[in-house]
């Protein structure tokens, strides 16, 4: 298996390691499509296996994002440069009156490992921001956090949004957070709720290449 000090080194969370780990890689030839592919995106993965099975837990998880996000920082340039188009392109942000932001970044990492552009709108933000957004960047998928059960109702305001604004049938919503329950992304019109960012990424995959995003 090619990479195997980098994948250790995203799946124990070695920060400084792994972007010069990437670059050796890079510089032995590999490609970067392939260092994505083959290594990086598979050891997240194994995070994501180890996370379901309880043996990590958050702090384990964020390590690993971080040491994703650095490795990332070598590969994506590369990526770029040789044009190869992005998964689907994903604006994501936390709703309007909430601050958690540690769940929402590890999705926008896992997605940006898979291959998607994710423009990463922060926190506490508008439904007119995540709207306009949406437009301006011509989102493939829209996908908002809450963990508070006073400001996940905000979200209903964001679908509402797109749809006045015409937008609706060519931007997936997808919804997630502590707060968020299936019959609740149900009831604000969402098309997708994800329990976590595992499923976050295979939902959004199934958009992009399966079915149009419809349930
Ligand atoms: Co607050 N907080 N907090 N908090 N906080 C909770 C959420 C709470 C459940 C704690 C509790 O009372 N038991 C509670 C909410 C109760 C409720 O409304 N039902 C709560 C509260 C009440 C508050 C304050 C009001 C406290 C106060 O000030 N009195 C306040 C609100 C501030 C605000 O937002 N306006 C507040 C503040 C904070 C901190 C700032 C201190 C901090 C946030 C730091 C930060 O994010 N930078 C914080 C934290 C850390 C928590 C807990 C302890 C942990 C949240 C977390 O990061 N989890 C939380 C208790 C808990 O959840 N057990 C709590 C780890 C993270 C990886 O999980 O975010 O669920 P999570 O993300 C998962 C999935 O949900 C999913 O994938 C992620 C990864 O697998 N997912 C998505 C998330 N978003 C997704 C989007 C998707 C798809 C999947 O598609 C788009």
């Amino acid at each position: 298996m090619p990479g195997p000090k980098l994948a250790d080194a995203i799946v124990n969370g070695r920060i400084a390691d792994a972007p010069g780990l990437a670059r050796e890689l890079l510089d032995s030839g590999m490609e970067a499509k392939a260092v994505m592919e083959k290594v990086m995106i598979p050891a997240m993965e194994t995070v994501g296996k180890l996370f379901e099975q309880k043996e990590y837990f958050v702090p384990e998880v964020l390590v690993s994002a971080h040491a994703m996000k650095a490795a990332l920082g070598v590969v994506e340039p590369l990526l770029s440069a040789s044009g190869i188009p992005p998964a689907g392109k994903v604006v994501l942000g936390t709703v309007e009156g909430d601050l958690h932001e540690i769940g929402k970044n590890i999705v926008a990492m896992m997605l940006q490992g898979a291959g998607f552009s994710v423009v990463n709108l922060g926190v506490d933000v508008p439904a007119g921001k995540f709207v306009q957004a949406a437009a301006e960047h011509g989102a493939h998928i829209l996908g908002m956090s809450s963990l508070l059960t006073t400001a996940m109702k905000n979200m209903r305001d964001i679908v509402d949004g797109l749809a006045r604004e015409g937008l609706r049938d060519r931007v997936r919503v997808m919804v997630g957070g502590a707060a968020v329950t299936p019959e609740f992304a149900r009831r604000i019109g969402a098309d997708f709720y994800c329990a976590d960012a595992n499923e976050a990424v295979r939902v959004a995959k199934e958009i992009r290449t399966g079915n149009g995003g419809r349930p």
